[in-house]
């Protein structure tokens, strides 16, 4: 399958983020595309291709005007303010104060648009994320033009960011805009199945009230994990969208047995919805030797993976998300994807 990537994801670097009051480096880090780069040309699974650029349109469907018009010039704003390094949010509005009012003043903006300090805003987090979304947007036109599948190689990641909120290392989310790119282009309902450590509270906030999407999500159970405060089983969606939202919470220590298991669940409802076409959030912090997450996935636990999500024979967009586990997590995703596709040809 062919692999969708651009290097401008190296413009976001972050210097560090905090951890129990020291600083430590940053865990979503630029080498974390190259192994997977050089894992998947070792595997030669495929081609490797540069994004199509795309205007805002689709983009502007996902997330607010006033967050996009936030982001793009953030980090210039702080810079011009006497702001060194980094920026992060240090204030935010919470329950029973105001979010229809735009602030002025820049902290109290970047307050608005986030929900954690462990997002460091750098001087490229746009431009990065902006070409992962064009990445994003060539992978669901690759599908449409009749590809079973494709890889969207991306970094920052999105799962977490919603329509006007960046958080959990996530400013745009690829998955949601390559979603609407497939709705937008023909496709009558599409599904997101999300197997990040994390739970995907950015595309779940984004589909919660519609049944065009419907997302799919197993994860670390939000009492005791990130992003704490979204991921329940009993968040099934709302109004047009109930009935169209799925969690799987698994408490942090789960089985491999006890994943595969929900894993089975979530394709079994996706399958019923009968979409057209599947986005993958292909996080692979559920492996054992990630540094902060707590699944216990082996690399050889991955070619299963894929196998179970190719028996939906469906058209198929991957589209990484997190996987700190630096020097595994090339072999880890490559696993998937090889899996997907030795079982392509035996798909029902
Ligand atoms: N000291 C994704 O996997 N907090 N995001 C970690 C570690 C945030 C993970 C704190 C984790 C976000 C896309
Ligand atoms: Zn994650």
């Amino acid at each position: 399958m062919k692999t969708i990537y651009n290097s401008e994801h190296r413009r976001h670097q972050a210097e560090h983020e905090f951890f129990r009051g020291e600083k430590v480096a940053a865990f979503e880090k630029v080498e974390r595309a190259d192994w997977v780069l050089r894992a998947l040309e070792a595997a030669r699974l495929g081609e490797v291709v540069k994004p199509q650029r795309f205007d805002d349109a689709t983009i502007a469907r996902i997330h607010s005007t006033r967050y996009l018009d936030f982001l793009r010039i953030a980090h210039q704003e702080y810079q011009s303010l006497g702001g060194k390094g980094d920026a992060f949010p240090s204030v935010w509005s919470v329950r029973g104060m105001r979010h229809d009012v735009l602030p002025t003043n820049f902290a109290a903006r970047m307050g608005l648009f986030s929900f954690d300090a462990g997002t460091p805003l750098t001087a490229g987090s746009w431009a990065a994320a902006r070409a992962g979304a064009d990445c994003a947007l060539t992978g669901a036109d690759v599908l449409t033009q009749g590809e079973r599948a494709a890889f969207v190689l991306t970094r920052p990641p999105g799962h977490h960011a919603g329509t006007d909120f960046f958080g959990g290392y996530c400013f745009l989310n690829n998955a949601a805009i390559a979603a609407q790119r497939l709705l937008d282009s023909g496709c009558k309902r599409v599904a997101i199945l999300d197997v990040d450590y994390h739970h995907g509270n950015g595309t779940q906030e984004i589909f919660y009230a519609r049944n065009d999407v419907f997302f799919a999500s197993i994860h670390g159970d939000p009492r005791t994990e990130y992003p704490f405060f979204l991921g329940h089983a009993d968040e099934i969606g709302i109004g047009d969208g109930a009935g169209f939202n799925l969690n799987i919470p698994l408490p942090a220590g789960a089985s491999v047995a006890s994943w595969f298991g929900a894993l089975r669940t979530a394709l079994d409802r996706i399958d019923g919805y009968a979409p057209d076409a599947l986005v993958v959030s292909l996080g692979v912090d559920t492996f054992e030797g990630d540094p902060i997450s707590h699944f216990s996935l082996k690399t050889s636990d991955y070619p299963l993976l894929g196998s179970a999500i190719a028996s939906l024979a469906l058209p198929t967009l991957f589209v990484l998300e997190g996987g700190y586990a630096v020097e595994e997590i090339g072999d880890n995703v490559v696993a998937v994807l090889d899996g997907f596709e030795r079982a392509e040809g035996t798909a029902k």
